[in-house]
């Protein structure tokens, strides 16, 4: 078992830093801790938890430039993207630290008494971090947990555990409770897999892959552990004939390819119906052409590498399956090093193709036609994900009924905007179970009691 992570510049391949990695026996001291941890914060007045939290996202603002650059040494993000990322982990804050002056219970009329509902903290939380967007991710469960009287143990990815230590520092800087929020990096069968099994961890907030979120909804489901997914998407882009097709097409390739792809949101399915499809291409086609993409350190940049080698093999296996099956329109990338990949856009596959159907996580997108409406939403719904996608169209009537009939937690028309920290964010289907974000992000880290007093004796 190694005992390191190697952290990776993805654009050089050059050594970051060099990580100790979490044993199970780390983990246990780190709930053990954050146990203690959290009584004391839980039992501290709403408005005290929320000063702290307020303080927190204070000390983040001022170092947004140093995180953004760590972000992109370890990530590969554009400069631009990064301190987006860096200044949501802020808003998500102060945002948060609001809802913990606001997260009341109910009082029910009932015969013979008095019902209140109390909204008691779930203790220690388990959050389990992915890489694409290592920062907020991390920061979507926190600080809402946080603020609803929990404490956090996170194990960031192992690729990208940077950003995520130094926000753990940060928040002691602050003034945050020691052990209240500890950063363990780690390998995701070891020190992830011993996080979700901790009978000291009352609920688990995984986003990665489908594959291990159902693992650990079944490993969890042993000790009943309350578990928040996040999943993989494989969203639509449904482009109608009616559509402002210009809008459309030069909104749609930085809909699939920000952050190299590695999005869960990405728009990869561009669905054309039939009577636009050839002028559509004609539009998108030099707009793929032209993304600029390469050192992320360069404002003018707007695509960066892939995270790692292996990242990079799974596109290009998904690339090299389609050849035979359709065309391939081709970006620009640098040679290397660096773990760089084209914009690509694979059309004339057939609809149930592994690259039209699984998510791949590159900048990669498949063009289908579809027919009518009917058929677009049968064609979107046609994968097991149900997270984002966007409808094109200038019918109201259409945009409504279209909202309603596709299968995703987060849909936007005429835009391809899906996330707001303060409107929820979740998927349908096998895009994962609950909802982060918004103004009840806060419940999701609470449990409901309800208490009954007689008035009647
Ligand atoms: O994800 P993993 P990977 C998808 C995307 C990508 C694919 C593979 O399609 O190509 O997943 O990426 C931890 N117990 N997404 O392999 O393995 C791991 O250490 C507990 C979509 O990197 O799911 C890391 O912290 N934890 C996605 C986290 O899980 C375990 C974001 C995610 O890694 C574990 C990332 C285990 N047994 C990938 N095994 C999204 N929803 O945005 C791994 N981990």
């Amino acid at each position: 078992m190694p005992h390191e992570l190697h952290v990776l510049n993805p654009a050089t391949e050059e050594l970051v830093a060099t990580v100790p990695a979490a044993t199970p026996a780390d983990v246990d001291t780190a709930v053990t801790r954050a146990a203690t941890a959290q009584r004391a914060w839980a039992a501290l007045a709403p408005a005290d938890r929320a000063r702290a939290l307020r303080r927190f996202a204070s000390v983040v603002d001022a170092h947004v430039e140093e995180l953004a650059l760590l972000e992109v040494r370890e990530a590969g993000h554009t400069l631009g993207n990064a301190r987006w990322e860096a200044g949501n982990v802020r808003d998500l804050l102060d945002y948060a630290a609001g809802g913990a002056e606001r997260l009341n219970g109910r009082q029910i009329p009932v015969p013979g008494g008095l019902d209140l509902t109390i909204l008691e903290p779930l203790g220690v939380i388990g959050v389990i971090a992915p890489w694409n967007f290592p920062m907020p991710i991390a920061a979507w469960a926190t600080a809402p947990a946080l603020a609803a009287g929990n404490a956090v143990v996170l194990k960031p990815a192992e690729t990208t555990p940077l950003t995520a230590l130094r926000l753990a520092e940060l928040a002691l800087d602050a003034g945050l409770p020691e052990h209240l929020f500890q950063v363990l990096p780690g390998e995701g069968p070891v020190a992830g897999a011993a996080l979700v099994d901790h009978p000291g961890v009352a609920k688990v907030v995984f986003t990665g892959s489908t594959r291990v979120g159902k693992q650990i909804m079944a490993r969890a489901a042993d000790q009943v552990k309350r578990v928040t997914l996040e999943l993989g998407g494989k969203s639509p882009n449904i482009v109608f004939a009616d559509a402002d097709l210009e809008a459309a097409a030069a909104a749609a390739p930085m809909s699939f390819l920000d952050n190299s792809g590695q999005d869960c949101c990405a728009r990869t399915r561009i669905l054309v119906q039939r009577g636009v499809y050839d002028r559509f291409l004609e539009l998108l086609t030099p707009a793929i052409e032209e993304i600029v993409v390469g050192d992320p350190l360069d404002e003018r940049t707007q695509m960066g590498p892939l995270i790692s080698r292996a990242q990079l093999d799974r596109v290009r296996a998904y690339v090299d399956g389609a050849a035979g099956h359709g065309d391939a329109v081709r970006g620009k990338a640098p040679e290397g090093p660096g773990f760089w990949f084209p914009p690509t856009l694979l059309t004339g596959v057939p609809e149930d193709a592994p690259c039209a159907v699984e998510e791949i996580f590159g900048p990669v997108a498949v063009v289908l036609p579809f027919e009518d409406e009917a058929d677009a939403i049968r064609l979107a719904n046609a994968t097991p994900y149900g997270l984002s996608g966007s409808l094109w169209t200038r019918d109201i009537g259409r945009a409504l009924r279209a909202s309603r009939a596709v299968r995703a937690g987060n849909l936007s028309v005429n835009s391809h905007s899906s996330v707001r920290y303060w409107t929820p964010f979740g998927g349908f289907g096998q895009s994962g179970l609950g909802r982060e974000l918004g103004p009840d992000a806060l419940t999701a880290f609470t449990e409901t009691k309800n208490v009954f007093i007689s008035t009647e004796a």
